[in-house]
């Protein structure tokens, strides 16, 4: 797959404000928080969008929402609550093509979205 700014950020290329860092997982503000709470959860290892995903990549992503659901409880953010998002292509409003896991907390999501 071609390289993305999310590709950049894990290389140190360009600067992020990194919350979480683990082997094979990294965790950063979003440029444009849409929640009190905004952090991005990438793969090291890029993979495009969910349709890129394969069996050999569950574990992977496996530890994308754990480490999310680590860091929603270090920051007490997991009585109350918060949502997960991945976007997929278009429709799903996905717009840098690196596979990511939206965290969104500190506030009451809306249901269904729009
Ligand atoms: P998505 O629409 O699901 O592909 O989300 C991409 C998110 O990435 C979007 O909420 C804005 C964020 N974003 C884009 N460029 C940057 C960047 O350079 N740094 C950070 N921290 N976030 C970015």
């Amino acid at each position: 797959m071609s390289d993305t700014i999310f590709g950049k950020i894990v290389r140190r290329e360009i600067p992020a404000d990194i919350v979480y860092e683990d082997d094979d997982v990294l965790a950063f503000r979003d440029l444009n928080p849409q929640a009190p709470v905004h952090v991005l959860f990438i793969p090291k290892r890029a993979i495009a969008t969910l349709n890129d995903a394969h069996a050999t990549d569950a574990e992977l992503l496996g530890k994308l929402l754990l480490a999310a659901a680590g860091y929603a409880r270090r920051e007490g953010l997991a009585e109350q609550g918060y949502r997960t998002v991945v976007n997929c292509n278009e429709h799903g409003g996905q717009t840098v093509f690196h596979l990511h896991v939206h965290l969104l907390a500190g506030r009451r999501m809306h249901w269904p979205p729009g």
